[in-house]
């Protein structure tokens, strides 16, 4: 699958459902998370590379709806809804149209005349996977908007209000690393961000003998219940304690210092977010280098601290990064992304990833009766226009 299924099943979808031909379309990629789980929030540093799969949007100026947005979902069964551009609007129901609606109202207070329109949304990004296929409506959504008002915006900028859009409508007070990447993202490369200056730093990543392996455990993830609410409000919490502004600015020495004045829960919060931020780093350095097996140790130490300090990671996953830990050629494995279901990723070499995917199959199936989906993938492209030619 590309983004060329993607946008074929969009140009079809739109003429069935609106009787013409889209005009304009903006697409963009899901990520998996090399490494850096749970630091974007924290300003700290992640590690991800965009999916080969992208969400596309596309569509064209109604002019006899001025005001009016109609959007039909592939994903929910063709659902198509209608709403109206007002200032200062809210989120709405269903809940999925919340990614345009919020897109169409940042754009709109940033002095984009944005005309009413009919859209399609399709994706071949895993929802519910946690790999990202918010950002990638977000993103998507974004780039689409930007060609019907002929005017563009920095990639970063397009990321921030992507964030934006996910505090204000969605109700996730995310980070900044699935929009970033969505946004950013090059072909070939992983990206490492530091999430608080935003500089990104390219590492190619297409050594033919070393492959990226994304295994869904098809347990959904929401990430709007309390948990990752909660885990913001904790890393807080410690950062205040030590007396930084976030807890990239913490080390083990000042997390020890003031450990009689946190709960064990926070503590450990706080030692999964300090280790992890430098285990991005020595991860981007051995990447550079290929060292695959010292970029497979930090991997499987990044589960292990999200296990067992952030307590994102449920059984199924756990499962899944055994197995792959102890299976020929692998060199690590971790959950990726916001955590409680979702994917794993995996660096193995490429002589034993159809195994590895095979041996998955079928041992998850046995143990819990459900199939998993998984794949190979190489960094793919950030958010990019859709030609319509
Ligand atoms: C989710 C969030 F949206 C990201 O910002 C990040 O915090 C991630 O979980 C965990 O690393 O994808």
């Amino acid at each position: 699958m590309t983004t060329t299924d993607a946008i074929s099943r969009a140009k079809a979808l739109f003429k069935s459902k609106f009787g013409a031909d889209a005009e304009v379309g903006g697409a963009a990629p899901g990520r998996v998370n090399l490494i850096g789980e749970h630091t974007d929030y924290c300003d700290g540093f992640v590690f991800p590379l965009a999916l080969q799969f992208s969400t596309v949007v596309l569509g064209r100026k109604n002019p006899e709806h001025a005001g009016t947005v109609i959007v039909c979902s592939e994903a929910q069964n063709q659902e198509t809804i209608e709403f109206a551009m007002l200032d200062g609007m809210k989120a709405g129901e269903p809940a999925w149209t919340n990614y345009i609606r919020g897109m169409v109202s940042i754009y709109r207070e940033n002095g984009f005349d944005v005309p009413g329109f009919d859209a399609v949304v399709c994706t071949d990004v895993p929802i519910g996977g946690g790999v990202s296929s918010s950002a990638a409506f977000e993103m998507s959504s974004g780039i689409f908007i930007e060609e019907l008002c002929k005017k563009t915006v920095e990639k970063e900028t397009r990321a921030l209000w992507g964030q934006k859009c996910e505090h204000t409508f969605v109700g996730l007070m995310c980070g900044i690393m699935d929009q970033m990447i969505s946004s950013k993202a090059t072909l070939g490369h992983a990206l490492l961000i530091d999430c608080r200056s935003l500089e990104c730093e390219e590492v190619p990543l297409t050594d033919p003998g070393v492959s990226v392996v994304v295994c869904n455990s098809n347990v959904k993830h929401t990430l709007t219940g309390s948990e990752y609410p909660d885990r913001v409000r904790q890393c807080k919490a410690v950062a205040s304690a030590i007396g930084v502004k976030a807890l990239r600015d913490a080390t083990m020495e000042s997390l020890n210092s003031v450990k009689d004045k946190l709960s064990d829960v926070e503590y450990r919060r706080g030692r999964h977010v300090i280790t992890e931020d430098n285990r991005v780093l020595d991860c981007k350095d051995a990447l550079i280098s290929k060292d695959y097996p010292k970029v497979g140790t930090l991997m499987t130490a990044s589960h292990a601290s999200l296990r067992d300090d952030y307590e994102v990671s449920i059984p199924e996953i756990d499962f899944l990064v055994e197995l792959a830990n102890s299976f020929p050629g692998v060199f690590g494995s971790r959950i990726t992304g916001g955590g409680f279901g979702g994917c794993t990723v995996t660096l193995v070499k490429t002589e034993n990833a159809n195994a590895l995917m095979e041996k998955m199959s079928q041992d998850y199936h046995a143990r819990f009766g459900v199939k998993v989906s998984s794949f190979i993938t190489s960094p793919g492209s950030g958010a990019h226009r859709v030609d319509m030619s």
